[in-house]
């Protein structure tokens, strides 16, 4: 993206001050993100293109964003708490708006930069997974009054019998003719296709129920402070009504992998049952009065139910050519399907411990 066309689309919004520089930022699959900084000590901000082959509803994606940083903010100041480093502000444009549409029709939008913080793609100890998973505890426990519509950012995002159907269909196109030499890993999906839509159902007949979650808690949405308390999640797009546990298998997914995401090394990929421990303790201490039995019975379950998700995305994106994830290599997509397969696996391999780590933990907050 071209430096001026940059400075011509953040002068439509209230920045206050000169802007010195913006540069491109971070590793989002998705968006393209830029910091802009401004001359002086006012602050800085985050600028992002919103990928809208992804979000067919923009202006309802940021209509819900605001929605939540709203509530989030008032929740945070009556708790006494600092209301720029605790939440997300969004910035409008000169007209008021919460995005700007350019001449492309791309949308823009931008939040105020939040300094001194860290974004890890990896936790290394067991300390920052347990603040991790209390940082998430505090973000659904401050949404849980939350009462207002939300709309559907991305139709059906953790709702696997949605990604049968995209699945099936992308099998049957091929799009880019590589489903020959795939049915490995086709199988892999196939084979844990009814165990997964077991627990969907779950959710479809209210056994589990839904309230407002973030959906994408990904360790490097959640912004940490130098001294390594959890300030706020970030990335707010896949903000929509869900079940709670997502979020936590979500973060179990990269909180616990002790290797990396797309990792050539499958060696080095494993489920990590300390890091499952703390992160489970630090979640459960906020929400285990708030869960529901039914919920906490399935919270092991729900790190597989994500890390299979993950598996089925990025080798359906693979077999769709690379049209939804930004790719480094040709086969990175592959490369990711590998390593969290092999993440799965390990899950698997543990989910008794896990369920008896989740069932302990429960046990030790729940006041019966
Ligand atoms: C994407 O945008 P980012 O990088 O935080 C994706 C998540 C995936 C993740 C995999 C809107 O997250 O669902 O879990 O990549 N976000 C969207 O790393 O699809
Ligand atoms: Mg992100």
């Amino acid at each position: 993206m071209k430096t001026d066309t940059l400075h011509y689309i953040a002068s439509k919004f209230k920045i206050q001050r000169d802007i010195e520089s913006i540069e491109s930022l971070g590793e989002g699959f998705i968006n393209d993100t830029y910091v802009i900084k401004t001359e002086g000590d006012g602050p800085d901000y985050i600028i992002q293109k919103k990928n809208k082959a992804i979000f067919p509803d923009v202006p309802a994606m940021m209509e819900n964003i605001r929605k939540v940083t709203d509530h989030i903010r008032k929740r945070v100041s009556d708790a006494g708490g600092d209301v720029m480093r605790e939440v997300m502000t969004i910035v409008p444009t000169l007209d008021g708006d919460l995005y700007f549409k350019d001449e492309d029709g791309d949308f823009w939008a931008v939040s105020v930069f939040i300094p001194d913080t860290i974004a890890y793609d990896r936790a290394d100890n067991p300390g920052l997974a347990r603040k991790g998973g209390q940082g998430i505890g505090k973000f659904q426990a401050m949404l849980s009054d939350f009462k207002e519509p939300l709309a559907e950012t991305i139709k059906g995002f953790h709702n696997i019998r949605h990604r049968f159907e995209q699945w099936d269909s992308c099998l049957a196109k091929d799009a880019a003719q590589r489903k020959a030499g795939l049915e490995k890993e086709i199988e892999w999906i196939e084979s844990r296709r009814s165990m997964m839509l077991d627990f969907w159902k779950l959710v479809e007949d209210g056994t589990i129920p839904v309230s407002v979650t973030h959906n994408d808690t990904k360790i490097n949405n959640i912004l940490f402070d130098t001294n390594g308390e959890v300030l706020c999640a970030i990335d707010l797009d896949t903000v929509m009504r869900s079940t709670a546990l997502n979020d936590f298998g979500d973060a179990i997914r990269s909180y616990t992998n002790t290797g990396a995401e797309d990792d050539t090394d499958l060696e080095k990929v494993e489920m990590s049952l300390p890091m499952f421990e703390a992160y489970t303790d630090g979640y459960l201490s906020e929400r285990a009065e708030s869960l529901t039995q039914p919920e906490i019975d399935r919270l092991a379950f729900s790190a597989l139910y994500i890390t299979y998700e993950q598996v089925l995305r990025f080798l359906m994106d693979y077999i769709d050519g690379d049209t939804y994830y930004k790719i480094k290599t040709p086969e990175h997509n592959l490369q990711r399907t590998h390593a969290q397969y092999k993440l799965l696996c390990s899950m698997e391999r543990q989910y008794e411990e896990m369920k008896d780590i989740v069932s302990r933990t429960a046990d030790k907050y729940l006041v019966r």
